[in-house]
């Protein structure tokens, strides 16, 4: 049985979540972070130094950092349509994810941290529209890209890059800055909505 440590209110935890929904893998939640059960316990940080979830417990073994998850679920599972065994598909699968977890979550965290969580440490007026121009402009390299495959990021195929790329293209439509004119992302969104597992874990919550 797995278990995945972590709040489902987050949304690293939510991309576990969704990719245990698109696999069809149970597991036992248990919601650290949630009152009550904080990263900081000593318990806690036995399984992730760093105190963040999700994590994730298999027997004996534990894994921490959400991308890295998702693909060993897909991988463990056998799952070669959401993670590719060839070595080039599965590396442009694995760039899109490594994007997401760098150059896109570092241009959204101001803006996201000011406006929706009501940061008192981001409150600046020029770092939040900073923050919201360079999430446009990431979001743009993504409308690019979507707008050449006309269905998933890496072609035809859905993966687990769409799990992490899915749930931060809700991020930024349900986020109050001004949304640069992004139809092919509009459209994934729509697309992405026809699974279950991505309505469940990433459009039905706030952000
Ligand atoms: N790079 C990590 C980031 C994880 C992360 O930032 N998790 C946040 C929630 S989304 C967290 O654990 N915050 C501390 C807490 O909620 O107690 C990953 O992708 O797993």
């Amino acid at each position: 049985m797995l278990t995945i440590l972590g709040k489902p209110t987050s949304i690293n935890v939510r991309k576990v979540l969704w990719t245990c929904a698109e696999i069809g893998v149970s597991y036992e939640l248990q919601p650290w972070g949630d009152p009550g059960m904080p990263t900081s316990a000593p318990e806690f940080l036995r399984w992730n130094p760093r105190g963040l979830v999700p994590v994730l417990r298999d027997g004996n073994e534990t894994l921490w950092e959400s991308n890295t998850i998702c693909r060993y679920l897909a991988g463990k599972h056998g799952r070669t349509d959401l993670l590719p065994s060839a070595p080039l598909p599965r590396a442009h699968v694995e760039k899109w994810m490594d994007w997401q977890a760098t150059e896109l979550n570092n241009a959204w965290r101001y803006a996201f941290m000011g406006l929706v969580r009501k940061s008192e440490a981001h409150t600046d007026p020029k770092a939040i529209a900073a923050s919201g121009l360079a999430w446009n402009q990431m979001m743009g390299i993504l409308d690019s890209r979507l707008a050449e495959t006309g269905a998933f990021v890496t072609g035809d195929e859905f993966t687990v890059a769409d799990i992490v790329l899915g749930l931060s293209v809700h991020r930024w439509v349900s986020t109050p800055i001004e949304h640069a004119e992004l139809p092919a992302v509009n459209a994934y969104y729509e697309r992405l909505s026809e699974r279950p597992g991505f309505v469940e874990f990433g459009r039905n919550h706030a952000s």
